[in-house]
């Protein structure tokens, strides 16, 4: 088998990247070591940037989106016993964010592969990557009782943080940034209204608890566990309480309760491997960097990456040679790292620091003080949260 580029990985970044690339008229192969049914029905992200809303439509997967999703202009921050909203477009040039279930966005772009005649193999085993650093490359995988090899012009290593992209990298040609964060998120799903018409973060001095959606009948919500806490410590009613202590204020409606049908504990880390290329092997998404959850940009990063990638490409593959192929790498870090600092802020202004005092918490008032009554600190937040542009 022959393609212009294998991509590894069946996620928002492959996805993405594989219909970015079939419109410059580029040929890829996807592959997935997931079934379409799990891929299609993982519960993941929430919070889509405008810069993704606006690609997904141009690449005309968003119709659901923008008949399921909702847009949100804004979002509430609670902390010291009150709560002040944010207004993304009164701060930028009129960004929003929209929700939209990741898993959704994952359907609709295997949905818009397929029906366009590409393929994805599912359920891929054993995939090895070959000659990465000749002109060459090639994949191999195991499908359907079968081995398979491809030979590439590029591959795009899309295969999230546990896959095997980052690791063809030679470990002496790339550094590794990890920070551990302890801090984890319980997260639940339940059917329920909205409680809030926007999303609500709050600083407790208990803990961080976050309030978001998946759609009119199926509410997101999580507060801040231990990362070594174990569910099992965590009966529906404990969740409940701790979501109402933390979240109700005077003056707001208390959180609305419905049945909890999904719950789960998340650990939070940093990562980000540089570079994120190597010789015709491309990194993109969480198979190169992570950021805490806090931010909502794992998923946004993810789709910016494959931007970035598919137009290298597509300029290499016209003759306009590789210098965008060389920036790639640069180009992408810059927004990785703006993220990274954007979701530790926001990571650490709302948690409870488990080694922190009364001082630390009262320097939290302070920056969420700021945060939501200066309007620069406003356009900052805004501007960040919505999505910061790609700088080529
Ligand atoms: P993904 O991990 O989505 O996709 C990689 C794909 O590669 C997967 O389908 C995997 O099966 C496949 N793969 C792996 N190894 C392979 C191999 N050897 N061969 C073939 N295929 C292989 N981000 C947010 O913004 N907000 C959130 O609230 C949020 N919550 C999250 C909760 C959880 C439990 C997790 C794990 C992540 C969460 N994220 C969140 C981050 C998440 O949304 C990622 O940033 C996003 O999925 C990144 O997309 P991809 O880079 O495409 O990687
Ligand atoms: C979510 O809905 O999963 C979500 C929303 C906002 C965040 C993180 C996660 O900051």
């Amino acid at each position: 088998m022959r393609t212009e580029v294998g991509i590894i990985g069946a996620g928002p970044a492959g996805l993405v990247l594989g219909q970015l690339l079939r419109r410059s008229g580029i040929d890829s192969v996807v592959l997935e070591s997931k079934s379409r049914q799990e891929i299609e029905t993982t519960v993941r992200a929430g919070v889509l940037e405008q810069g993704t809303v606006d690609l997904l439509n141009e690449l005309g997967v968003g119709e659901r989106m923008l008949r399921e999703g909702s847009f949100h202009h804004g979002v509430e921050i609670r902390f010291d016993g009150g709560g002040r909203r944010v207004d993304f477009p009164s701060h930028t040039d009129g960004r929003r964010i929209m929700l939209y279930p990741q898993q959704e966005v994952v359907k609709d772009l295997v949905a818009g592969r397929l029906g366009a005649g590409g393929d994805i193999f599912f359920g891929v085993s054993d995939v090895e990557i070959r000659g990465a650093d000749t002109g060459s490359p090639s994949l191999s995988f195991s499908h359907e009782g079968r081995r398979h090899d491809i030979d590439c012009a590029f591959i795009a290593g899309c295969d999230g943080f546990h896959g095997p992209s980052r690791q063809a990298i030679p470990a002496r040609g790339r550094r590794e940034y990890n920070r551990t964060i302890p801090i984890g998120w319980l997260g639940i799903l339940i059917e329920a209204p909205p409680s809030s018409p926007e999303l609500i973060y709050t600083n407790h001095r208990r803990g961080f608890s976050l309030i978001s959606t998946r759609s009119p009948e199926v509410q997101r919500m999580y507060i801040q566990v231990s990362p070594d806490d174990d569910i099992a410590a965590w009966p529906d009613g404990r969740i409940w309480q701790e979501l109402h202590d933390r979240t109700d204020i005077p003056g707001r409606p208390e959180l609305i309760e419905g049945p909890i049908f999904q719950k789960g504990i998340v650990a939070m880390r940093s990562f980000v491997c540089e570079p994120m290329s190597y010789g015709r092997l491309y990194l993109a998404g969480d198979s190169a960097h992570i950021v805490p959850p806090t931010g909502a940009k794992g998923l946004n990063l993810a789709v910016t990456d494959a931007v970035v990638l598919a137009r290298a490409i597509a300029e290499w593959r016209s003759g306009g040679g590789n210098a965008l192929l060389d920036a790639y790498s640069e180009i992408c870090l810059r927004r990785v790292w703006k993220a990274q600092r954007f979701s530790t802020f926001m990571t650490r202004s709302l948690h409870r620091d488990p080694d922190g005092d009364d001082y630390d918490h009262r320097i939290q008032v302070a920056e969420l003080d700021y945060l939501t009554s200066s309007e620069a600190a406003m356009r900052s937040f805004a501007e960040n949260y919505t999505g910061l542009p790609i700088e080529w």
